[in-house]
């Protein structure tokens, strides 16, 4: 019986179930907008994405998730999504990605998962990886991970053709980044800062002229970093990252993940090899969606939904009954 109805590949169907999906987790972390708990935040935004996920027609696997079996009890990875039946597929998850900005509730926090065909998504460990991301129509490789920051920034004017001070840079706000933020400021451009959010920090440099950020620098989660790739595989753009295990115990978690070279420079094909589905519903306002909005009964969402195949992005503007934490959509 199953087998009537597995299609290869991703169905187009998809999209909109996937949309479905991001758009109960933001809604159920909505509810706790400024009240300072990002743990309750997280866990109402996994508790629906979870619930949503198993009326999806997929054989799903959690590569990207909330953690380890051992430390996260639902969306952990290897946990098996889904209804059972249909194709194969694995996904990446950030139920809430922001838990900080949503409990104070400052702009950009996001609820965000990827879809791809199965072994599609790089299965990477919960550590740091550091990053660097441009938008499209650039030749490939004109930005480096390995090149220096002034360098980076200069080929990248070059490239846009405009001086060094219209770039500008968008960085994490973090003491670990001082000498990054201080490269990129002298080499001439500027550095717009971020308290946290990096997925949307790479989308932004997809459309420059709109959001003013060209680039991505930095290190931020590693999960994070191959959310990134997927939607950058949709949208377009490079991205390179590599791994930064700061043990031992790191390391070998990173190993038996099935990574056997640690310091691999990974290319946004490496994270995002396959066909992807890419959604994400904006929490708190933010300047790539807006956040939820709640109007008597009913609660009002905005979702940025891509697919790889075709390159299709669609921004669904959706109306539903506010039912609390819980989801009818
Ligand atoms: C980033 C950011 C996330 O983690 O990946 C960051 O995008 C990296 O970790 O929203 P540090 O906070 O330790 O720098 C988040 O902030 C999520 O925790």
């Amino acid at each position: 019986m199953a087998g009537k109805s597995v299609k290869s590949g991703l169905d187009r169907m998809l999209v909109i179930e996937v949309a479905r999906v991001t758009e109960a987790a933001a809604i159920a972390a909505a509810h706790l907008r400024g009240r300072g708990q990002e743990k309750a935040a997280d866990k109402v935004a996994v508790d629906a994405m979870r619930r949503e996920l198993a009326k999806l027609p997929i054989r799903g696997t959690v590569v990207i998730g909330e953690g380890e079996m051992d430390e996260a009890p639902m969306l952990y990875i290897g946990e098996k999504v889904g209804s059972g039946e249909g194709p194969e597929v694995d996904i990446a998850v950030d139920p809430l990605e922001g838990t900080t900005i949503c409990a104070k509730a400052m702009p950009n926090a996001l609820a965000v998962l990827a879809i791809s065909e199965r072994g599609g998504l790089l299965h990477a460990p919960d550590i740091y990886m550091n990053k660097i991301a441009i938008g499209p129509g650039y030749a490939p490789g004109i930005v480096d991970l390995d090149a220096p920051p002034g360098a980076n920034i200069e080929a990248l004017a070059k490239a846009k053709g405009v001086p060094v001070a219209e770039i500008t840079a968008c960085i994490l706000d973090r003491p670990r980044h001082a000498e990054l933020i201080a490269a990129v400021r002298k080499a001439g451009a500027a550095v717009q800062l971020i308290p946290d959010g990096d997925i949307a920090g790479v989308i932004w440099t997809t459309d420059p002229d709109e959001t003013g950020i060209d680039i991505y620098l930095g290190s931020g989660g590693a999960p994070e970093g191959v959310l990134a790739a997927a939607a950058l595989r949709c949208i377009g753009g490079q991205i390179e990252g590599r791994l930064l295990p700061a043990s031992d115990e790191q390391r070998e978690r990173t190993q038996k993940m099935g990574i056997a070279d640690v310091n691999r420079k990974f290319k946004l094909e490496d994270m995002a090899s396959a066909d992807v589905i890419f959604s994400a519903t904006g929490v708190t306002d933010g300047s790539l969606l807006d956040g939820v909005r709640f109007r008597g009964d009913f609660a009002e969402t905005e979702t940025l939904v891509m697919r790889s195949r075709t390159g299709t992005v669609r921004r669904i503007k959706t109306t539903c009954r506010n039912v609390g934490t819980r989801f009818i959509g």
